[in-house]
């Protein structure tokens, strides 16, 4: 199988879509990225819409919608939840020298017209990448600002067509014990497994990533291929998957399934309802010294309070 990032041809005419972009850069450092995205849009034909579609690299200045500065790099790496490898958030990076990102193929099955395994090169080349700078919100109350490239989930289940019967959808990291020493504790139902209703699944926040701050994402934040869920608590957002399902009941969760009184299916981030052993009405900033105020849904309920009228959140936590 060819490598990762490299399978897709690099043609002069296609030097403006990001995935292109993506497959030229390769595993280069930032810095010769941004060099080369400045050569690229002054090679480039120079219409303005053209010029325009060489997506900026991220810099640690970038900020959210809400003008909070992303993590760095450092921070977003080194400071992982994948208890896979470890549960120590910091020895996380240190354990994934072993874990093959590549080749990788994701199957898009259950309840859809069109089931099909994609590879990852297959879906760069299928489905337009763009930037999504979210925050993401651990249930243990801290939080970061991640800058990330993909596309998002409902792209990809509208090339499987979900059928009427489908109303969740049911995702699964992959089982590799040997290479995720984590694997090995009998205390986790692995593999780990995560859903969301489809409307949720069909919203345009929810994203899958496949790459983070301008460069193909990194084993220890769930390469080559997770979900990001930015109104839900962290643990929704799985990382390296190879199975994406379409179900017509609610799919069992990990951590539901470990412990259901304190990480429920829905998982909204909501600073009113406490976990059973502390409160979520704070969090702490990785990088900032005081707590901060969590903000009802993650600070999304525009785009996604509509999705639970009608249902309380403290019942459906
Ligand atoms: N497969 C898998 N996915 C996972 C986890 C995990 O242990 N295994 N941890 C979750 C939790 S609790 C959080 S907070 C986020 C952390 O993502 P990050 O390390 O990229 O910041 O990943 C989530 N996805
Ligand atoms: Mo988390």
């Amino acid at each position: 199988m060819p490598n990762l990032y490299k399978s897709v041809p690099v043609r002069s005419s296609e030097i403006t879509p990001k995935q292109v972009y993506l497959s030229r850069r390769d595993f280069m450092k930032a810095a010769t990225v941004t060099a080369s995205a400045a050569l690229l849009a002054a090679c480039a034909p120079s219409t303005a819409n053209e010029v325009q579609n060489v997506k900026p690299v991220p810099t640690s200045n970038a900020t959210d919608e809400l003008g909070d500065k992303v993590n760095t790099y450092s921070d977003i790496t080194n400071y992982n939840n994948y208890y896979e490898f470890t549960t120590d958030k910091q020895g996380v990076a240190g354990l994934v020298q072993d874990f093959k990102v590549a080749p990788w193929t994701v199957e898009v099955g259950g309840l859809v017209n069109n089931p099909k395994t994609y590879g990852i090169e297959d879906l760069l080349k299928l489905l337009p990448q763009e930037e999504r700078i979210y925050r993401l919100r651990c249930v243990e109350a801290w939080s970061m600002v991640i800058p990330w490239e993909g596309f998002t989930l409902a792209s990809l289940l509208n090339l499987a067509e979900p059928t009427s019967d489908a109303k969740y959808v049911r995702f699964e990291t992959v089982f590799r014990p040997e290479e995720m020493p984590g694997q090995k504790s009998p205390y986790y139902p692995w593999p780990y497994q995560e859903g969301l209703r489809l409307d949720e699944a069909m919203n345009d926040l929810t994203f899958l990533a496949t790459g983070l701050y301008g460069e193909p994402n990194v084993p220890q934040n769930g390469a080559p291929i997770r979900l990001v869920v930015p109104w839900k608590y962290g643990f929704k957002s799985i990382k390296s998957i190879v199975k994406i399902e379409l179900v017509a009941e609610e799919p069992d969760t990990l951590w539901k399934s470990i412990a259901s009184n304190e990480y429920g299916f829905y998982a909204n981030v909501n600073p009113a309802v406490d976990h059973p052993r502390w409160s979520q009405s704070t969090e702490r900033r990785i990088g900032e010294i005081s707590r901060r105020a969590s903000l009802p849904f993650n600070g999304y309920g525009e785009q996604v309070a509509a999705l639970y009228d009608g249902m309380d959140l403290s019942v459906n936590y």
